[in-house]
């Protein structure tokens, strides 16, 4: 990595403590990543952004600041970045997935929190993220009660703005949700100081829409047996999404997405064509969280899909394009954000049927899902994942886990005696 630390150091972090996470990262890049046989040509843009995580982009961000533009950190897929770009603002996602942070936010939460809260958290109060520090406001949520709370810690140390997203999904909660991102326009125009236009709106919305449409891409390749690119790379690709410039994502992406589709033309692949084929739902997995993918890939099955905020949630859905007018547009927003299904909402059977969707989409032999520890929301509706998928005869096992390696064994017997359940 080139040297950020004057950077680092102006933003007023730990630099000793950085330097430990600083020095882990490359060895756990290339046992997870690096090591992997012929990866496409196209991760190589993706390789480098994680070899620069916390210099290239952090450097971009505090270019734009300079010239007087504002970041904001978000948490949560609900938040409209769209509306952040249409005033000139950047929207960086922020959700910690390292097992570095945890301690730091145990100190001021409760133990029974989960892992990505309190690496979120603790990367903020300990000094050792930098796009922790640059973020000139977080944009938090009502999504569950842990997050309700931090934001409130957090507000301590930076301007917070919480979204209300409503807890159902009537059409009396989708106007309510409209109102939330019209006092969310009001909030971003007070504090870049520019003002939110149609014209500017229409270009973000457009703008966000090409990212989810490279996605859309990636995950449509994945589709192929054999598969052409690994479920830990576009884990990867998606991870990046959360944080990169929209605009260059969504070309790197389509730029891999070339090279995939002539893979499979080519019936080239990673795995054999007749690898066990999985689809992982659940919680997040933010970055650099590979643990679940890795015990999966090299137990021999290829992750094919993910229905999680880190893979479909974020980009299935797409903002209509043709409103004009400031109503019409908000209109398009709450309309395609109450689409996505997360277990926050009561009743969630959207997420049901896109598990059974998505399964039959991409020829699954069985599904992994997955909740971080703490998390009862994924963990309490497992039991009506399940219920569902066995009623189809969907192969499923349910796994709850934090960031740390403490559980890795365990987790890997675990998976290998379902790959080899699901090979009989
Ligand atoms: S839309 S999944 S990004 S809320 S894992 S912090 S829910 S206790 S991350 Fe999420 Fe938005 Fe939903 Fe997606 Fe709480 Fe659960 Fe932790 Fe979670």
């Amino acid at each position: 990595m080139a040297d950020y630390r004057q950077m680092w150091s102006d933003l007023g972090m730990d630099l000793d403590k950085h330097d430990l996470l600083c020095e882990a990262l490359p060895d756990a890049f290339q046992g997870v990543y690096l090591s992997q046989e012929n990866r496409p040509q196209g991760m190589d843009f993706f390789n480098f952004v994680v070899s620069e995580i916390h210099g290239v982009r952090p450097a971009e961000l505090i270019e734009h600041q300079k010239a007087g533009g504002k970041v904001f950190g978000t948490f949560c897929v609900y938040v409209p970045d769209e509306v952040i770009f249409a005033a000139g603002g950047i929207a960086t996602g922020l959700c910690g997935g390292s097992q570095f942070w945890v301690s730091g936010g145990e100190k001021v939460l409760p133990a029974n929190t989960c892992p990505l809260i309190k690496a979120s958290v603790g990367a903020r109060l300990d000094k050792t993220c930098p796009f922790f520090r640059i973020a000139d406001m977080y944009v938090g949520e009502t999504t569950c009660d842990g997050k309700k709370k931090a934001w409130e810690i957090l507000s301590a140390e930076v301007p917070v703005h919480v979204i209300d997203v409503p807890q159902m999904k009537r059409e009396k909660d989708i106007e309510a949700f409209q109102g939330e991102i019209l006092d969310f326009i009001k909030i971003v125009e007070d504090f870049t100081g520019n003002k939110i236009t149609p014209e500017a709106l229409a270009k973000s919305i457009k703008l966000i829409n090409n990212k989810r449409k490279a996605l859309q891409r990636l995950y449509a390749a994945r589709k192929a047996a054999p598969v052409p690119i690994s479920g830990k790379d576009a884990l990867l690709v998606t991870q990046i999404a959360f944080y990169d410039d929209p605009a260059r994502c969504a070309e790197m992406t389509n730029i891999l997405c070339n090279e995939l589709e002539q893979r499979i033309q080519a019936k080239e692949g990673v795995f054999p064509a007749d690898a066990l084929r999985i689809l992982v739902t659940g919680t997040p997995l933010a970055i650099p969280n590979w643990k679940l993918h890795h015990i999966v890939e090299t137990a021999g099955a290829a992750v094919v899909v993910e229905e999680s905020c880190t893979g479909t949630r974020y980009f299935e859905q797409l903002v209509d394009e043709s409103g004009s007018t400031i109503e019409e547009q908000v209109g398009a927003l709450a309309e395609r954000y109450m689409k996505t299904n997360c277990a926050c909402f009561t009743p969630n059977p959207g997420r049901i049927d896109d598990i059974i969707r998505l399964a039959d989409e991409y020829k699954v032999d069985g599904v992994i899902d997955v909740s971080l520890q703490f998390c009862n929301l994924y963990s309490t509706e497992s039991y009506l994942v399940k219920q569902a998928l066995a009623s189809r005869d969907i192969p499923i096992m349910h796994i709850e886990t934090d960031y740390s390696e403490q559980d890795y064994e365990q987790l890997r017997t675990r998976v290998e005696a379902f790959l080899e359940m699901l090979r009989k």
